[in-house]
């Protein structure tokens, strides 16, 4: 019997990413993966494919030479249908269930050209594959059983990942550390469950089946646990999608300057005429293994030129979603205002002041004017000079500091990195909540079990033992097709 939605058909897509490359491989997935393989490659040795030792290498040629059965209903001319020699490479079959799907398995290795692989990929459909849809592959292997749902979103995770440290909780999270500590706590809950539930059964036979303090005790363990994995969330959201800075302020403070500075290069327009820059411009790089969006805004000043004014709303809007926004000031300004009304109509605690052309100034003013900011304003305060690059460094290490704290890993050294996680394991928290409180309190024992399997299923959510088809399309939708 195959597993539950396990699709009969096979399928195919290029596993390799457009472009050219030096080598590209077609896979196919499924119960007719070697038949339809053998339409496509006849092996140099003239074995015949079906007699293939799996997981090992075959020198092939790749033809596309179409079954008669199917050539009549493919919608390719006759000229198409005549065999033709489409490259040569190699051929290797993963027998099921020794592969990534966990069905047969054929990759055709050709060479890194997409029209190529678009020929080799055409030649498997008119041989009956169908085309994979985007995650499909990965989803396979997680409807057979051969990743859990948090392992297949690793999957892409590891595919995306941007920086080292995002690459490493992929990875981690690919080996099923998350899967195996949601696994571990579901079960003890599991546990609770059956021996709250055989006391409810046996309610007349004064048989107690879990101790009050034993089931306060537990419930209480898991909750912390919980707790300790949320604790991680934030810092491990951020790692995974990177983290957006916007940078803003009033016109010609030197946001440009500044955004090419940290990019070094010189992505930005920078002139000493106010105005200079009016859309949004994006880029990102990597620190201290943190992907960071960089984006460059329209100076903040009132003014009646429409593009300006789309541009500042632009501004407002980028503002609005970043995780931090650096508002530049210029230093030489700084010194002819009052710094105890220093206010900024969209200045917030969360902002840093990012106090620029420090070389312009001499130290102890810097000094004053850093000190002021801090008096007055609830935003930590970073003196920088694009001009010269001083300060840049320091200011580098305060926006990581500000996610990546030194002791994010938690004792149990599993961090929650997906938004889809968070939420499950809020609800598991506020179920568990529920639970104890209710045993605290001595209410009775159906109530707790409810709470008990709310708290059981918003676990079995991460790893995809209690899902709906519409997660499931939302998460592998995600994926390119190939993967
Ligand atoms: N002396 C000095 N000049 C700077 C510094 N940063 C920017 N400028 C100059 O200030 C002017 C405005 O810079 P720009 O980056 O276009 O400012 P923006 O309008 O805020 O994007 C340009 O003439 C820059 O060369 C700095 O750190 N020191
Ligand atoms: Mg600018």
């Amino acid at each position: 019997m195959p597993a539950v939605g396990t699709p009969e058909d096979t399928i195919c897509a290029i596993a390799t990413p457009a472009g050219e490359g030096g080598i590209g491989i077609v896979r196919i997935s499924g119960p007719h993966a070697v038949d339809i393989a053998s339409h496509v490659v006849r092996l140099r040795s003239k074995r015949s494919l079906h007699s293939l030792a799996s997981h090992t290498l075959y020198l092939a040629d790749i033809l596309f030479s179409p079954a008669p059965s199917i050539s009549s209903h493919s919608g390719f001319t006759p000229s198409q249908l005549t065999e033709q020699m489409l490259d040569e490479g190699l051929v290797v079959y993963m027998k099921a269930p020794r592969s990534f799907t966990a069905e047969d398995v054929v990759e055709i290795h050709c060479h890194g050209n997409g029209l190529v692989l678009q020929r080799v990929c055409q030649a498997c459909i008119v041989a009956g594959a169908r085309l994979a849809q985007a995650g499909e592959f990965t989803k396979r292997a997680f409807l057979n059983g051969r990743l859990d749902l948090s392992q297949a979103e690793a999957v892409l995770d590891t595919i995306r990942a941007k920086s080292e440290l995002s690459l490493k909780l992929a990875q981690r999270q690919l080996r099923g550390e998350l899967a195996q500590q949601v696994h571990r706590l579901r079960t003890e809950l599991v546990r609770l469950l059956a021996h709250l539930e055989a006391g409810i059964d046996f309610a007349d036979e004064d048989i107690t089946f879990v101790r009050r303090e034993e089931m306060i005790g537990s419930l209480q363990e898991t909750l912390d646990h919980v707790r300790r994995m949320l604790e991680t969330a934030e810092t491990g959201r951020v790692l995974r999608e990177g983290v957006r800075v916007v940078i803003a302020g009033e016109p010609n403070v030197g946001k440009s300057s500044l955004l090419n500075r940290l990019l070094r290069e010189n992505r930005a327009i920078v002139t000493d005429i106010p105005g200079t820059t009016r859309d949004i411009i994006e880029e990102s790089i990597v620190w201290l293994g943190l992907r960071i969006t960089l984006i460059d805004t329209a100076g903040l000043r009132d003014t009646t030129d429409l593009v300006e004014q789309e541009g500042i709303r632009r501004s407002i809007e980028a503002q609005g979603q970043a995780d931090i926004v650096l508002y530049v000031l210029d230093a030489a300004q700084l010194t002819q205002m009052d710094l105890r009304n220093f206010r900024s109509p969209t200045l917030h605690a969360e902002h840093f002041l990012v106090v620029n052309k420090i070389d312009l100034c001499d130290a102890a003013l810097v000094e004053r004017l850093t000190h002021a900011l801090r008096a007055n304003t609830p935003c930590k305060v970073v003196p920088i000079s694009s001009q010269t690059g001083e300060g840049l460094e320091a200011l580098k290490s305060v926006i990581q500091s500000q996610f990546v704290k030194p002791s994010f890993e938690p004792r149990d050294g599993v961090v929650v990195t997906h938004v889809r996680h968070r939420a499950a394991l809020e609800r598991a928290e506020a179920s568990l909540n529920d639970a104890l409180a209710s045993v605290q309190q001595g209410i009775e024992p159906e109530c707790v079990a409810v709470d008990l399997r709310g708290a059981a299923d918003a676990l079995g959510e991460i790893v995809g033992t209690i899902t709906s088809d519409e997660v499931l399309d939302e998460i592998f939708s995600e994926f390119c097709i190939g993967k």
